[in-house]
Protein backbone atom coordinates (compact mmCIF):
# COMPACT_ATOMS: atom_id res chain seq x y z
CA UNK A 1 0.00 0.00 0.00
CA UNK A 2 2.87 2.29 0.87
CA UNK A 3 5.34 0.97 -1.41
CA UNK A 4 2.58 1.81 -4.20
CA UNK A 5 2.11 5.78 -2.66
CA UNK A 6 6.07 6.05 -3.32
CA UNK A 7 7.59 5.36 -0.11
CA UNK A 8 10.70 3.15 0.21
CA UNK A 9 11.11 0.94 3.03
CA UNK A 10 14.62 0.92 5.15
CA UNK A 11 15.56 -0.93 8.36
CA UNK A 12 11.83 -0.30 10.22
CA UNK A 13 11.04 3.20 8.49
CA UNK A 14 9.20 4.23 5.03
CA UNK A 15 10.82 7.14 3.44
CA UNK A 16 8.90 9.72 1.29
CA UNK A 17 11.05 11.51 -1.05
CA UNK A 18 8.87 14.45 -2.42
CA UNK A 19 8.72 15.38 -6.13
CA UNK A 20 7.13 18.86 -5.33
CA UNK A 21 9.17 21.57 -3.07
CA UNK A 22 8.02 22.91 -0.07
CA UNK A 23 9.30 25.62 2.55
CA UNK A 24 11.19 23.21 5.40
CA UNK A 25 7.66 24.46 7.75
CA UNK A 26 4.99 23.47 5.08
CA UNK A 27 7.25 20.13 4.35
CA UNK A 28 6.87 19.17 7.78
CA UNK A 29 3.30 19.80 8.04
CA UNK A 30 2.57 17.83 4.43
CA UNK A 31 4.69 15.17 6.03
CA UNK A 32 2.57 15.28 9.36
CA UNK A 33 -0.53 14.60 7.25
CA UNK A 34 0.84 11.70 6.36
CA UNK A 35 1.71 10.35 10.04
CA UNK A 36 5.60 11.08 9.71
CA UNK A 37 7.68 13.93 10.25
CA UNK A 38 10.91 15.47 8.24
CA UNK A 39 13.23 12.27 8.28
CA UNK A 40 16.26 12.41 11.44
CA UNK A 41 19.47 10.34 10.60
CA UNK A 42 21.35 8.41 13.51
CA UNK A 43 23.56 5.91 11.62
CA UNK A 44 25.94 5.81 8.69
CA UNK A 45 23.76 3.24 6.87
CA UNK A 46 20.73 5.63 7.31
CA UNK A 47 22.54 8.49 6.25
CA UNK A 48 24.07 6.06 2.98
CA UNK A 49 20.46 5.20 2.34
CA UNK A 50 18.92 8.65 2.12
CA UNK A 51 21.89 10.54 0.62
CA UNK A 52 22.38 7.65 -2.50
CA UNK A 53 18.13 7.53 -2.81
CA UNK A 54 18.35 11.77 -3.03
CA UNK A 55 21.19 11.32 -6.00
CA UNK A 56 22.57 14.96 -5.29
CA UNK A 57 19.38 16.51 -5.20
CA UNK A 58 18.71 19.15 -2.15
CA UNK A 59 16.22 17.53 0.32
CA UNK A 60 14.88 19.08 3.52
CA UNK A 61 15.43 16.64 6.99
CA UNK A 62 14.04 17.03 10.30
CA UNK A 63 16.97 19.37 11.19
CA UNK A 64 16.02 22.55 13.00
CA UNK A 65 17.31 24.96 15.50
CA UNK A 66 15.58 25.96 18.72
CA UNK A 67 15.40 29.14 21.27
CA UNK A 68 17.80 31.47 21.77
CA UNK A 69 20.87 29.43 22.01
CA UNK A 70 19.99 27.79 18.50
CA UNK A 71 20.78 24.39 19.73
CA UNK A 72 20.05 21.91 16.66
CA UNK A 73 17.11 19.23 17.26
CA UNK A 74 14.92 16.95 15.58
CA UNK A 75 11.26 17.58 14.38
CA UNK A 76 10.53 13.89 15.58
CA UNK A 77 11.75 14.40 18.72
CA UNK A 78 14.81 11.78 18.86
CA UNK A 79 17.52 13.42 20.96
CA UNK A 80 20.48 14.83 18.55
CA UNK A 81 23.47 13.62 19.21
CA UNK A 82 25.65 16.11 18.24
CA UNK A 83 29.04 14.84 18.64
CA UNK A 84 28.17 11.63 16.52
CA UNK A 85 26.53 13.82 13.93
CA UNK A 86 29.58 15.78 13.44
CA UNK A 87 30.79 13.56 10.41
CA UNK A 88 27.26 14.31 8.77
CA UNK A 89 28.10 18.00 7.62
CA UNK A 90 29.89 18.92 4.87
CA UNK A 91 32.34 20.77 5.04
CA UNK A 92 32.72 23.71 6.13
CA UNK A 93 28.77 23.57 7.58
CA UNK A 94 26.81 24.68 9.82
CA UNK A 95 28.02 28.12 8.94
CA UNK A 96 24.74 30.47 9.59
CA UNK A 97 25.10 31.95 6.68
CA UNK A 98 23.67 35.72 6.77
CA UNK A 99 22.69 34.82 10.55
CA UNK A 100 19.63 33.19 8.50
CA UNK A 101 20.05 29.24 8.17
CA UNK A 102 17.99 27.46 10.52
CA UNK A 103 16.64 24.14 8.70
CA UNK A 104 18.87 21.41 7.11
CA UNK A 105 18.94 19.75 3.95
CA UNK A 106 20.85 17.21 2.43
CA UNK A 107 22.97 18.73 -0.21
CA UNK A 108 26.23 16.31 -1.19
CA UNK A 109 25.90 12.57 -2.17
CA UNK A 110 28.47 11.83 0.34
CA UNK A 111 28.14 10.71 4.16
CA UNK A 112 29.00 14.84 4.63
CA UNK A 113 26.11 15.77 3.35
CA UNK A 114 24.40 18.40 5.80
CA UNK A 115 23.97 22.27 4.90
CA UNK A 116 21.93 24.65 6.80
CA UNK A 117 19.78 26.65 4.88
CA UNK A 118 17.47 29.55 5.25
CA UNK A 119 13.73 27.77 6.10
CA UNK A 120 12.23 29.55 3.48
CA UNK A 121 13.58 28.18 0.78
CA UNK A 122 11.69 25.58 -1.49
CA UNK A 123 13.44 22.32 -1.40
CA UNK A 124 12.28 18.78 -1.97
CA UNK A 125 11.91 16.77 1.20
CA UNK A 126 11.96 13.38 3.35
CA UNK A 127 9.23 12.15 5.04
CA UNK A 128 10.10 9.26 7.65
CA UNK A 129 7.44 7.18 9.37
CA UNK A 130 8.46 4.31 11.67
CA UNK A 131 6.91 0.86 10.48
CA UNK A 132 7.36 -2.95 12.20
CA UNK A 133 5.79 -5.29 9.97
CA UNK A 134 5.15 -7.19 13.61
CA UNK A 135 3.45 -4.33 15.41
CA UNK A 136 0.82 -4.72 13.04
O1 LIG B 1 29.35 27.45 0.19
C1 LIG B 1 28.42 26.93 1.04
C2 LIG B 1 27.16 27.78 1.06
O2 LIG B 1 26.56 27.74 -0.23
C3 LIG B 1 25.33 28.46 -0.34
O3 LIG B 1 25.52 29.83 -0.13
C4 LIG B 1 26.23 30.47 -1.17
C5 LIG B 1 24.35 27.94 0.68
N1 LIG B 1 23.11 28.68 0.58
C6 LIG B 1 21.94 28.07 0.32
O4 LIG B 1 21.85 26.86 0.13
C7 LIG B 1 20.76 28.94 0.26
C8 LIG B 1 24.92 28.04 2.06
O5 LIG B 1 24.03 27.50 3.02
C9 LIG B 1 26.21 27.23 2.11
O6 LIG B 1 26.74 27.29 3.40
CA1 LIG C 1 25.06 26.78 5.22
Amino acid sequence: QMVSQGWKYFKENFYYFSHVPKTWYSAQQFCKSRNSDLTSVTSDSEQEFLYKTAGGIFFWIGLTKAGSEGEWYWVDNTPFNKVQSMKFWSPGEPNNLGNNEHCVNLKMSSLQSWNDASCDHQLLFICKRHYIPSEQ
